[in-house]
């Protein structure tokens, strides 16, 4: 028997499971998701579940609140998800694949691991903090393997990342020594549920272990080089901590394409749009217009060109994911008008 609450259930998530009104089904959570498999924490257990049809292909995600049917025919199944509070959404990676993937659902914040002992790039960080911000869960920072790096290092890194990331709690700390982990205290408390996402080997699953108190996760040195190697996690998974905090390991990204964002590069850089307001011209291309506010930060040193520069790359990914999205519904559409005039003809002929 399991204690749905150490896995989060709440009275709110009550709330959102009996109304979806699906007779003859009993709540669960997502604990691990691998391709069309699931595994789902229920009173009576962990049960392995298959989603049915409408919801398979990226329609039930790790942290998913679910409605859970017994069949004598089929097994368990999976067969509704209650509304989420929150979700990482990501552009599926897979070539030729237009969908979107959700890496983890009602997070209440989404740890960003980033490794101390390779220099920090911030346009990753960005990137991240864009992704999460979008998901409606917290972003935090945890820069790892701080016992790699001097201590003056670390609080250097610490002090350029927290300039760079405004609004956005950072915290460096060691899952190896533990040293810093008290720092996340916040975002494990009863209730939360935590999110960790990153590059792989930056030490997401060294710091769950932390966390949970024991080596329940696998952990390991990625192939080195290319940085293409082996991942050491390969399927998203979620794990109790204790006193009803949950959290959700994912496998290391190679690639974050943002789904459609909505507030996230807002968000991440209300600076740089607080700038683009203030040119001289309405319509500044903030190239080289005379009185262009943007130039001008840039040229006094209060805004750091690379910044700028990442701002436009993730609006233009932005704006290619809305155009393509657009095409994609307008094809819909002509065929949905197609079908129906289809049927009104079959209709018209009928006797
Ligand atoms: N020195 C030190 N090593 C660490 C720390 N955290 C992780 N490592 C090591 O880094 C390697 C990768 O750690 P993992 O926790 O497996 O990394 P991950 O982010 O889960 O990687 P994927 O599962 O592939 O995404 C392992 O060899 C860890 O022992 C740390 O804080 N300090
Ligand atoms: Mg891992
Ligand atoms: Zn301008």
């Amino acid at each position: 028997m399991l204690d749905l609450s150490e896995y989060g259930w709440s009275e709110s998530v009550a709330e959102r499971f009996s109304a979806l009104s699906i007779e003859d089904v009993y709540p669960g959570r997502v604990s691990r998701a691998d391709r069309g498999q699931y595994l789902v924490a229920t009173e009576a257990g962990i049960v392995p579940c298959f989603a049915n049809q409408q919801l398979d292909s990226g329609g039930v995600a790790v942290g998913d609140w679910v409605a859970v049917r017994g069949d004598s025919r089929t097994g368990q199944l999976i067969v509704g998800v209650a509304e989420r509070t929150s979700a990482i959404v990501r552009r599926d990676p897979s070539p030729g694949n237009n969908r979107d993937q959700v890496l983890a659902a009602n997070l209440d914040s989404g740890l960003i691991v980033y490794r101390l002992d390779h220099g920090v790039r911030m346009s990753i960080l960005e990137r991240y903090m864009v992704l999460i911000w979008d998901s409606g869960a917290v972003p935090v920072i945890v820069l790892s393997k701080a016992d790699l790096v001097a201590g003056d290092e670390v609080s250097e890194a610490v002090a350029d990342v927290a300039a760079a990331a405004p609004g956005v709690t950072v915290v460096a700390l060691s899952g190896i020594t533990g040293e810093g982990l008290e720092g996340l205290a916040p975002f494990t408390a009863a209730g939360q549920t935590v999110a960790l996402v990153g590059e792989s080997g930056v030490g997401k699953s060294t710091l769950a272990n932390c966390l949970i108190g024991s080596d329940l996760l696998d952990t390991g040195e990625t192939r080195s080089g290319d940085g293409k190697g082996r991942h050491t996690t390969v399927t998203r998974q979620l794990v109790p901590l204790g006193g009803g905090a949950v959290l959700i390991d994912t496998p290391g990204l190679r690639s974050v394409g943002l789904a459609e964002s909505s507030e996230g590069i807002s968000q991440v850089f209300r600076d740089v749009e607080k700038l683009l307001d203030q040119c001289r011209f309405r319509d500044c291309a903030h190239e080289s217009e005379p009185g262009c506010a943007v130039q001008g930060a840039i040229e006094e040193g209060s805004l750091d060109a690379r910044r700028y520069d990442s701002y436009l790359k993730l609006e233009a990914e932005q704006e290619r994911t809305r155009r393509r999205k657009e095409a994609i519904a307008t094809r819909a559409e002509k065929k949905e008008v197609a079908r129906s005039r289809q049927k009104s003809a079959r209709r018209s002929r009928e006797p």
